[in-house]
């Protein structure tokens, strides 16, 4: 007699059986290849896994994603976008800073405005064992980059005097220990009421050529996360978009937990997307000009898309490079808006795409090494070659959905520095590079000295404190004639 199983996701006890004609039906029966040798537990396991699969959709994401896949060809009338300039006071576009950014401040006073932060994606090229915000991200202070965000989000709670509500997407690989690090740093001194976590979709992993769902082990089915696009689902799935409307939230302030310096709360940002002529509130962007066509960010563009000219982000492995080669007369790229992958999102417009049954994002496909347990011997793979597909949905890919969307010009070293890799570029050392850049320019901007190296780079490490400020005008009575000496490693 079978160990009872748990309750199936039709509500009834999804045995053996009926799993077995589920998966004989899409051609995975291979799944049950080794179920006579587990036990009870690990038997219970792999049917609920499997269960929680949405395994009629498999053939048809084989068929067009994973067996013979189109290459993505990128839409049609590629124009650069009409981002906001950095510089307000530009020729090109001049606007109004001061008069979004005190919308964005009646929206934070107001306490309309949650951060949204995504924190599922396996760290794998960090080679960290642990959810990725655990990592340190302060060169002095040895912060982690969860702490960096909590304690941003906590001194605009002080500023603007209301909660900021934070949505922390996971995923079951690192959910328990992304909890488990919240509670055991008190939460930042946030309040834990205020902070929800919750999980976003798996999809199996398959096989390159066969395009058959692959085993991690006898009783467990290889899965990937479904990608920070499949937050959306994830965010109504968890009931996160109930608790939003709940709390009268109208705007989220949408960040990856690899960049510690965003600016987890901009008014700015948060009084153009809500209030530019430009902009339909519903989806905004950040983004940097490229340092070159090959910057792995994605690019924003104006395309032609269902007849209507929109923006939209194409990823820079699918963009095409004599595109992002081209340069205007005075030698700049021509196509030079990097995504960051920040934004500002409407609820209203996640609740209508997560309410819409036809709303559907692309995946996108990546060929990636996959351990996989061999079918024939049972033996556990480790391919030294790519040998799997694991497909993933990108957010970005729902601004072309938006009526208007603005795209918002902001400074690299003010805002950009992530933690992705373990050294080089994008690494926890570039990270700390660019942070004591940022606090340089902070501390010059109100007079006080930086002791320089030959080549003109800072001889100090610096770091801002998140409680402290947010923007060079917060340190002013901070660094009141203050004088860094050379070698000084400070938090500011
Ligand atoms: C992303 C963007 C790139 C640029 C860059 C800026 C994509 C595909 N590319 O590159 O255009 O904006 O960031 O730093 O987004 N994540 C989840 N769940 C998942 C997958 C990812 O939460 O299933 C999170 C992950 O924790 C990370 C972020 O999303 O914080 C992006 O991760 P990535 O590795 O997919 O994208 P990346 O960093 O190569």
């Amino acid at each position: 007699m079978l160990a009872p199983f748990r309750t199936g996701r039709r509500g009834g006890m999804a045995g053996y059986q009926e799993t077995l004609d589920r998966l004989k039906r899409v051609g995975q029966e291979h799944l049950l290849r080794f179920f006579p040798t587990l036990d009870d537990k690990q038997k219970s396991g792999l049917l609920g896994q499997i269960d929680a699969l949405d395994v009629e959709s498999l053939p048809a994401l084989i068929e067009r994603y994973v067996r013979n896949p189109a290459k993505h060809a990128p839409p049609s009338g590629l124009q650069p976008v009409d981002a906001y300039p950095h510089d307000a006071k530009s020729a090109r576009k001049p606007w109004d800073r001061l008069k979004y950014k005190s919308t964005g401040e009646s929206l934070l006073r107001a306490g309309k405005v949650a951060a949204f932060m995504v924190a599922g994606g396996q760290g794998s090229r960090l080679g960290y064992d642990g959810p990725k915000g655990c990592f340190r991200a302060g060169e002095v202070s040895r912060r982690s980059l969860f702490e960096f965000f909590g304690f941003g989000i906590r001194r605009a709670e002080q500023q603007y005097g209301k909660p900021v509500p934070w949505y922390i997407m996971t995923s079951p690989q690192n959910h328990a220990s992304t909890q488990a690090y919240f509670s055991e740093h008190r939460y930042f001194g946030l309040d834990p009421a205020g902070i929800r976590f919750f999980q976003q979709g798996m999809l199996p992993s398959f096989d390159m050529r066969t395009g058959k769902v692959l085993l991690a082990r006898h009783d467990e089915v290889a899965t990937n996360p479904d990608g920070h696009g499949g937050s959306i689902a994830a965010l109504e799935k968890s009931g996160a978009i109930a608790d939003m409307k709940r709390r009268g939230i109208e705007h989220l302030s949408y960040f990856q937990v690899d960049n510690p310096l965003v600016r987890t709360l901009d008014p700015v940002f948060l009084g153009l997307h809500a209030g530019a002529p430009d902009s339909s509130g519903e989806m905004s962007s950040k983004m940097i000009p490229k340092t070159s066509p090959e910057e792995k960010v994605g690019v924003f563009a104006s395309v032609e898309k269902n007849g209507r000219r929109v923006v939209d982000v194409i990823e820079y492995s699918d963009f095409p490079p004599a595109l992002g080669r081209e340069t205007n007369p005075d030698g700049s790229l021509r196509f030079n808006a990097g995504s960051i992958a920040v934004h500002v999102l409407g609820v209203s417009f996640l609740e209508k795409l997560a309410g819409d049954p036809n709303f559907e994002l692309p995946y996108h496909r990546a060929e990636k090494k996959v351990p996989f347990i061999d079918l024939e011997t049972g033996e556990h793979v480790a391919p030294a070659a790519n040998n799997g597909v694991k497909l993933e949905k990108f957010i970005f890919d729902a601004i072309p959905l938006c009526r208007a969307s603005i795209v918002l010009e902001t400074d690299r070293i003010e805002e950009f520095a992530p933690i992705k890799n373990a050294t080089g570029v994008d690494s926890a050392e570039s990270c700390a590079q660019i942070q004591t850049l940022r606090a340089a320019r902070w501390l010059e901007s109100l007079g006080a000295k930086v002791p320089k190296k030959p080549d003109g780079t800072p001889d100090c490490v610096l770091e801002i404190d998140p409680l402290h400020g947010a923007e060079p005008a917060d340190l002013r009575d901070r660094v009141q004639g203050l004088a860094i000496l050379p070698g000084e490693r400070r938090v500011l």
